[in-house]
């Protein structure tokens, strides 16, 4: 860190940076549908980790996506594996054969992949909502731990960031991500301050000029306000946080009147697609998280990298202005 006339020109270099091998501690969240090889490969090549993800999509697509990262940049990337997909140990030699440098997981316990994912090489972090979790995966091996509060959009767990992140740091000696709720260097240096060695943003990456999500779920993200996302499938077990819509509405109506678990299953079924990639803002789930109100315009990945950091600098001095 160098001081230069009041303002922080900051180098945030932590052990995510080494084990990752990238130049600033930001992973962009795989999102299924949204976090495509363009948003990978363009997130990878400005410095952060570019994460492509594999939500439910078959092996081949994921493929696909694998090797139009490839042409984008020569700089380590990952993919996202969404454990609930009936394809996991399909995309597990997909990523495998591919020689993909990074995996995190998301939406389970990924202990049964880890001997042939470590074996190969891959670095693995697990995205965890639970202090619990983190301690299991810390024993089997895995290389470090995204801790997701229930800010984030998607999936989400019970705890929030700012009393998760803390738990998790104690909880296991090896590194901590923090997720969920964050949009700038403000969450970055508050993250680095509760004990994790970065962070890993999604809903700000979805307004990214490389993001081939349809037009108008950029716009409403953009659109979004501080209190425009609501949680359905709270009842369920399965919570997710989107955007308030009809989607959403009838979803929750549905819940109220006390719909079956595959009921409500198939009124979710195809409806991220819906929002993602045909763009209906109305019908479609919109997930996003908290921050999406923070979402002012489209900007590219190098733009919200370096907004990030130089933001981080900014926190930092007004950080040290109080200590005075
Ligand atoms: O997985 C996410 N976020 C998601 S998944 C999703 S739904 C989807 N829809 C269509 C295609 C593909 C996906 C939308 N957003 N985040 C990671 C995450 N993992 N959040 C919470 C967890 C989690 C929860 C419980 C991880 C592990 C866990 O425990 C399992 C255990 O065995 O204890």
């Amino acid at each position: 860190m160098v001081a230069l006339r009041g303002h922080w020109k900051l180098k945030i270099k932590t052990v995510l940076c080494d084990l990752l091998r990238i130049e600033y501690p930001i992973i962009q969240g795989g999102m299924a549908w949204v976090a495509t090889g363009e948003l990978a490969g363009a997130v990878s090549e400005a410095g952060g980790l570019g994460v492509i993800g594999a939500g439910n999509a078959p092996p081949e697509a994921v493929r696909k996506e694998i090797q139009k990262v490839k042409t984008l940049t020569s700089k380590p990337f990952g993919v996202n594996i969404y454990l609930m997909s009936p394809f996991v140990g399909q995309i597990v030699d997909v990523v495998l054969k591919e020689r993909v440098p990074v995996v995190t997981t998301g939406a389970g316990n990924p202990g049964k992949y880890l001997p042939s994912l470590k074996s190969a090489g891959t670095t693995v972090l697990s995205v965890v909502a639970s202090a619990n979790l983190a301690k299991r995966l810390e024993r089997v091996g895995i290389d470090a731990v995204i801790a997701e509060g229930m800010e984030c959009g998607g999936h989400i767990g019970q705890v929030a960031t700012m009393p998760l992140v803390p738990q998790i740091v104690d909880a296991v000696d090896i590194p901590v991500v923090a997720a969920g709720g964050i949009f700038d260097g403000r969450g970055l240096v508050a993250a680095l301050a509760l004990g994790a060695c970065g962070v890993q943003m999604g809903t700000r990456f979805v307004c990214a000029w490389e993001c081939t999500a349809h037009e108008n779920y950029k716009k409403a993200v953009i659109a979004a306000r501080d209190r425009s996302t609501v949680i359905t499938g709270a009842t369920t077990g399965h919570p997710v946080r989107v955007l308030d819509n009809q989607f959403a509405k009838g979803f929750k109506r549905a819940e109220s009147k006390g719909a079956t678990k595959d009921e409500l299953e198939n009124l979710g079924r195809g409806a991220l697609r819906r929002a993602v990639i045909d763009g209906d803002v109305e019908l479609g789930s919109l997930m996003a998280g908290q921050v999406a109100a923070m979402v002012r315009k489209e900007e590219s990945c190098k733009d919200i990298l370096e907004h990030v950091m130089k933001t981080a600098g900014e926190a930092m001095n007004c950080l040290c202005k109080v200590i005075g």
